[in-house]
Parts: structure tokens; C-alpha cells; sequence
């Protein structure tokens, strides 16, 4: 850790957080930009109340159903993801059976060899997006992203895409694939892209998700669609803005911050 942050800091977990992700750019994992979208994020997250509201708890039921009834599911990971959740993610990986690829906006080797590194420590087997054996565009995408691996994201009909830079989804999604978003924004353009968008920390919904895909994957196709039929992506991401404004509105009444 850059500085050492004490217990009894009021916002310690989220101070915790921050100084993973710098010190994950020190390591090269975090590209110099994720420091900002971290920032924007975070201001979501204050909205929320740092905690995680009922309404994403049922985002990330609707994610784990779509991404166990999908039949070539893949997680795409970036410099974000890799410094705060790479335990849960290869956890997620395995549970659901969906291969790990790494697929950054700010392309540099070294950043996909330090990210492949902090994935193989928190016990990932295997990791697709860096052999250029295996390399496949995709001419809907125009930046760095649209190199893909054409064992995962080239062939899947399902992305998993944690804490996105918005028209990779629409390009995946005019591509025919499913796509789970976690973005702390819900109006962002991947929000409103996705399949499903989950509002929520990246840092609070890995764990949610991997207890999730615990559980729901144990159940057969049709308690899967059971309990899909009472979810609904759209529905959500309506809470999800009523919840931020109603939040909004409840803080501006309260007497101690006239
Ligand atoms: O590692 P790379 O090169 O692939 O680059 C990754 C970043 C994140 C830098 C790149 O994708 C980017 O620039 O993203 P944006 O356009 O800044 O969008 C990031 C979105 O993630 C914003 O809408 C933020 O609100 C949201 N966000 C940031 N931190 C979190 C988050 N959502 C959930 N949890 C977070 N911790």
C-alpha cells in the first residue's frame, strides 16, 4: 500500500480500495485513464451509499442465470478489474465455466503481462487475449479492443464485461452477443447497451456474483428460467435511477447537511 489508511477511517474500505487501484497503476495492471473512470465510478457509488441495494442483487441473479444458459460464456478482463477483484473473477470463472480474456482499451504488452500475472497468483489456469496465435478483429469495433481471442470473445455468445468504455457493447451486441455489464453508472452507453447491466461496485458484485453462481448453479434449466421470468434488465436499471434520485432527494431533506 502507497500510504497506510486506519481502521477507524470513516471511509477506510473505500480509501482501501483507491489505493489498490494506484498501486495496481504503479504495477502497470491499471492504465493511467483507470485512475479517472475509478473517480467517476466512485461518485456513483456515494450516491448508493457504498452499499449494495436490493434492485443489484437482482441484477446480478438476472447476470448469473444469463451467463449459466449461455453455451460459450466468456469474462473479458481489464486493468480495473485485474487490481480489485482478480480472486473473484477466477473464482466466477470457474464456477460458471467461462474462460478469462484479457482485452484492454490501452493496449501495451507489458500491461497484459502484469495482468496475466495478478490473474495467474489468485489461481487462473488459463487465460486467453495474449497468444497472437490466436488473434481475430473484429471490424465493428475501431480501438485497441477490437483484437479478440478467437477462442473466447470471437466465438461466445455471452461477454461478461466488468466496468466497460461503452461502444464495445453496443459492437457486441450488433454482433448478436448477450452482454453483462457492471458499471456504476446506470446511464452510461454500456449500461444501456448491455443484455444485463448490474449497477453496482465492481468490488462488492464479484463477491455477490461468485455467491450467486454457487448457488444457481446447481439448479436445472427450469428453475433457471423460473426464476428469470421474474427478472427483467430493464425494469432494474429503472430502480436503479429511481433509487440514485430518491436517495438524492432523501439527503437534501435531511436537516444535518443544510
Ligand atoms: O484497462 P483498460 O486499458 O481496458 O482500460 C479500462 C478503463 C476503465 C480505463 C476504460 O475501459 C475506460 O476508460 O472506461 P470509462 O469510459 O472511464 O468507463 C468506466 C465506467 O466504469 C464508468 O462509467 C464508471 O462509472 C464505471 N466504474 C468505474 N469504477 C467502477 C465502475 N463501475 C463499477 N465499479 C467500479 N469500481
Amino acid at each position: 500500500m502507497v500510504i497506510e489508511i486506519p481502521k477507524d477511517h470513516p471511509r477506510y474500505e473505500s480509501l482501501v480500495i483507491r489505493e489498490k487501484i494506484i498501486e495496481g497503476m504503479h504495477q502497470k495492471i491499471v492504465a493511467e485513464a483507470g485512475l479517472i473512470a475509478h473517480g467517476r465510478g466512485e461518485a456513483f457509488d456515494y450516491i448508493l451509499g457504498e452499499v449494495t441495494p436490493p434492485f443489484a442483487l437482482n441484477q446480478e441473479k438476472l447476470a448469473v442465470i444469463t451467463l449459466l444458459r449461455a453455451k460459450n460464456p466468456v469474462i473479458s478482463v481489464n486493468g480495473n478489474v485485474a487490481a480489485l477483484c482478480s480472486k473473484e473473477i477466477v473464482q466466477l470463472s470457474q464456477i460458471l465455466n467461462a474462460p478469462l480474456e484479457i482485452n484492454l482499451f490501452y493496449r501495451k504488452p507489458e500491461r497484459e503481462i502484469a495482468i496475466k500475472d495478478v490473474l495467474t497468483k489468485a489461481g487462473a489456469l488459463q487465460i486467453y487475449g495474449i497468444d497472437p496465435r490466436n488473434q481475430k478483429s473484429i471490424p465493428e469495433i475501431s480501438h485497441q479492443r477490437r483484437i479478440v481471442d478467437s477462442r473466447g470473445i470471437a466465438r461466445s455468445d455471452c461477454v461478461f464485461v466488468p466496468l466497460e468504455d461503452g461502444d464495445r457493447a453496443m459492437a457486441l451486441r450488433n454482433l448478436g452477443k448477450d452482454v453483462v455489464a457492471v458499471d456504476l453508472n446506470p446511464l452510461s452507453r454500456t449500461s444501456l447497451a448491455a443484455t444485463v447491466s448490474i449497477t453496482n461496485n465492481i468490488t462488492r458484485a464479484t463477491t455477490e456474483l461468485v455467491n450467486f453462481a454457487k448457488n444457481f448453479s446447481k439448479m436445472n434449466i427450469q428453475e433457471l428460467e423460473e426464476e428469470k421470468k421474474l427478472l427483467n434488465n430493464e425494469t432494474l436499471l429503472q430502480e436503479a435511477l429511481k433509487f440514485m434520485s430518491s436517495r438524492l432527494e432523501e439527503l437534501a431533506s435531511d436537516q444535518k447537511y443544510l
